[in-house]
């Protein structure tokens, strides 16, 4: 153990023996970088509709009724407490929308992701909308709604599929960012589907991380959370060369579905191909072949390729998976390189989870997404991206 005088990290910025700085002292010097302006908003806001506080209250920054972000343990668990949006016709005014789908009609084991929506909102009440090393605060550099949730039919996959596809759409065509809160993985079609209305002609690279390969025609009968790509890759929009499929393996992958990724030829990595290539060519390798050909990138997260350690609370826990700084480190190199049009992160499964540590996760991977889309340029959105076209039909591809 080095001597604190003699430890790099704990020396100065201003030394001279020319050490680069560390993550950290680069960290406190962006917060200088970051106005106060929507923080001010917040204060003033909560205090003309929450009523000024008792007289003995010294911070006059606090309101009577709890507005806004503060105590982080009040207040109606929207998405990091962002407006609620009532009237979806008005979503094309923000820069994100968070989309609630609350559908677990497609589980093959254990149920529960409807509430995943829920348990994502009222865990992320815990975070602040700044982070320390990236140097982002949302609040002050995008506007975020949360539109509430889609209507799904519990006892019908393909009604709620329609449901899934049209609000999707509607959320994407508007210029808003969608992410979406699962839900089982099923709605990783209609989700897909919706994007695709709006497409035209252009193309869309879905990176979809995950333990399982989810890539089955039919499983007990019907289109389930383990098929959402055999069908999404059928429409033209999302071709199956541009599927890049992150953390795969384990003993719950179906042989069936093995020999669709061969067929169609996928591009997989193994949680050892993620670790032995490293995070850097690992997120090269999702990028190329994401973006080869395509005119934009949508980015499927289930919660279960981190190790099921990590992530209990989840619809088919399997142990091997990617530690949870290996799984934000990667995506978040992803993010910064490619034009990323959508997120869902799906398979939270309240009913099982402890803690609210699962929930937690998927709190951390919608929120450094949005700061990665930002200190990528691509948040706020100064016009509608030039992928987004009027509503067209998604042509089917003709498989031999
Ligand atoms: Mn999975």
């Amino acid at each position: 153990m080095t001597h604190n005088s003699e430890n790099p990290l704990f020396q100065s910025p201003d030394n001279n023996n020319h050490q680069p700085p560390t993550e950290a002292q680069r960290a406190l010097e962006l917060e200088t970088r970051l106005p106060m302006t929507g923080w001010q908003q917040e204060v003033s806001k909560g205090i003309e509709y929450g009523l000024e506080a008792a007289q003995s209250i010294r911070d006059r920054t606090i309101p009577t009724f709890s507005r806004g972000e503060l105590p982080h343990y009040a207040g109606i668990n929207t998405f990091l407490k962002a407006p609620y949006l009532e009237d979806v016709r008005q979503v094309g005014n923000y820069d994100v929308a968070i989309v609630g789908v609350p559908h677990d009609s497609g589980t093959t084991y254990r149920p529960g992701t409807r509430f995943g929506p829920q348990g994502i909102r009222r865990i992320s009440a815990l975070y602040t909308p700044y982070n320390f090393e990236l140097g982002i605060d949302l609040r002050e550099q995008i506007t975020i709604c949360d539109v509430g949730d889609i209507f799904t039919i519990p006892a019908n996959n393909e009604k709620s599929f329609d449901q899934i596809s049209k609000g999707v759409a509607h959320v994407f065509s508007s210029g808003a960012f969608p992410i979406i809160l699962g839900g089982d993985h099923s709605i990783g079609f209609p989700t897909v589907r919706g994007v695709c209305r709006h497409l035209g002609d252009k193309k869309v690279g879905i990176i979809h991380f995950d333990r399982h390969v989810d890539t089955q025609e039919t499983d007990l009968d019907e289109r389930m959370h383990t098929c959402p790509w055999f069908h999404a890759t059928n429409m033209k929009n999302a071709p199956a060369k541009n599927l890049v499929q992150l953390g795969i393996g384990g003993w719950q992958v179906p042989r069936n579905g093995v020999k669709v990724c061969r067929d169609r030829a996928t591009n997989i990595l193994t949680v050892t191909d993620i670790v032995e290539m490293g995070l850097d060519a690992a997120a090269e390798f999702a990028i190329q072949r994401a973006t080869d050909g395509t005119d934009c990138v949508y980015i499927s997260f289930d919660i279960d390729c981190i190790d099921a350690g990590f992530v209990p609370g989840t619809g088919w826990p399997e142990p091997g998976g990617l530690l949870p700084r290996e799984a934000l480190s990667l995506l978040g190199k992803i993010v910064q390189k490619v034009p990323v049009c959508g997120l869902e992160v799906v398979e939270v499964s309240p009913p099982y989870d402890i803690s609210d540590i699962t929930s937690l996760m998927a709190t951390r991977v919608i929120c450094d997404t949005m700061a990665h889309l930002v200190l990528s340029g691509q948040l706020p959105r100064k016009e509608k991206p030039a992928y987004i076209h009027p509503e067209s039909q998604p042509e089917l591809v003709a498989w031999t």
